[in-house]
């Protein structure tokens, strides 16, 4: 097939990118994920996010762990923090309490975050700490070339499970409402327009945000999360689901066979450092 191709320039697209302001939130550092890796369109959702709510970047920290995920930091001019596997919360806390009036984004993917870093998303979630964790969530350890992650389905083959993998998938929605976090959604990378707008919606809330990206790992995943099964696969959260009703967002989390994308729970509650405060208070005397 002959098909004619329009050439795509370096100078002239990135002529275009500054132009439209983007630059002002991301590095001189071109990502280097794989050409259609799901995260590009997390970049660039996170890009609209910061822009549309108008934070300035020297007011964002982005904080990662391991994987190809994690490399998220390097491609933005906030400040950021490249952090050791699984580690993202403690040190986004850290980072959250030292200073309140950050605005802190998390993010990693499924291994770091429900592997080797799951025994720390139970505390930042119930402790209502304020800030969003983006989970990339792509069934697969890609950085380390495409091992069975803890969300990959039962029969999926990959390096470390040649004969198909028998584990059962962790259910991350089912996880985060019944440990109390008080924004749980989920996204798409297939869906970029939407993904930036749920993006927005957690950086919105005041409290512990979740959002949980389902995207395809385009080079180590030919059979399971791909494009093609997905789009089949995915669709939004009806209209009426009460975002306030935590057993209906159980429920909604319990469709894994057809995940649904929105917003599934949302609880406005005093965060960690409003609590704090309020315990100060009372302990001084002046409440
Ligand atoms: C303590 C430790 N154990 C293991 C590793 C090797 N390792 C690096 S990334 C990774 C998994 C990455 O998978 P995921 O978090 O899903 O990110 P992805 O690459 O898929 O975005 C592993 C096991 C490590 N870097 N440190
Ligand atoms: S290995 Fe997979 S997850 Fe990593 S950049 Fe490539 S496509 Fe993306
Ligand atoms: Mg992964």
């Amino acid at each position: 097939m002959n098909e004619h191709v329009e050439p795509v320039y370096l100078e002239e697209k990135l002529e275009e990118i500054r132009a439209d302001g983007h630059q002002g939130y991301r590095s001189k550092s071109l990502p280097t994920w794989c050409p259609g890796c799901g995260y590009y369109s997390m970049a660039e959702g996170l890009t609209f996010a910061l822009r549309r709510l108008e934070i300035a970047y020297k007011d964002v920290v982005v904080v990662s762990g391991i994987g190809c995920a994690s490399r998220f930091p390097f491609f933005f001019k906030t400040y950021g923090f490249h952090t050791l596997h699984g580690r993202v919360l403690p040190v986004a806390t850290g980072v959250k309490i030292a200073n309140d009036a950050l605005t802190v984004v998390a993010v990693g993917g499924d291994g770091d975050a429900f592997a080797i870093g799951g025994g720390h998303i139970p505390h930042a979630a119930r402790r209502n700490i304020d800030m969003t964790y983006l989970v990339f969530d792509n069934g697969i350890y890609g950085l380390t070339k495409g091992q069975t992650s803890p969300t990959s389905a039962v029969g999926f083959k990959t390096s470390s499970t040649p004969y198909e993998n028998s584990d059962v998938p962790l259910n991350p929605l089912m996880m985060l409402l019944s440990y109390g976090a008080s924004w749980v959604g989920q996204a798409y990378a297939g869906h970029q327009h939407d993904l930036a707008d749920m993006i927005t919606q957690a950086m919105s809330h005041k409290g512990f945000s979740f959002l949980r990206i389902l995207s395809p790992c385009v080079t180590f995943d030919k059979t399971d999360n791909t494009y093609a099964n997905l789009n089949l696969h995915v669709h939004d959260l009806p209209q009426d689901h009460d975002t306030s009703n935590l057993m209906a967002a159980m429920q909604a989390a319990s469709q894994t066979d057809k995940p649904a994308l929105g917003v599934y729970f949302k609880d406005d509650r005093p965060t960690l450092a409003q609590a704090m405060n309020a315990t100060a208070t009372r302990a001084s005397g002046t409440g």
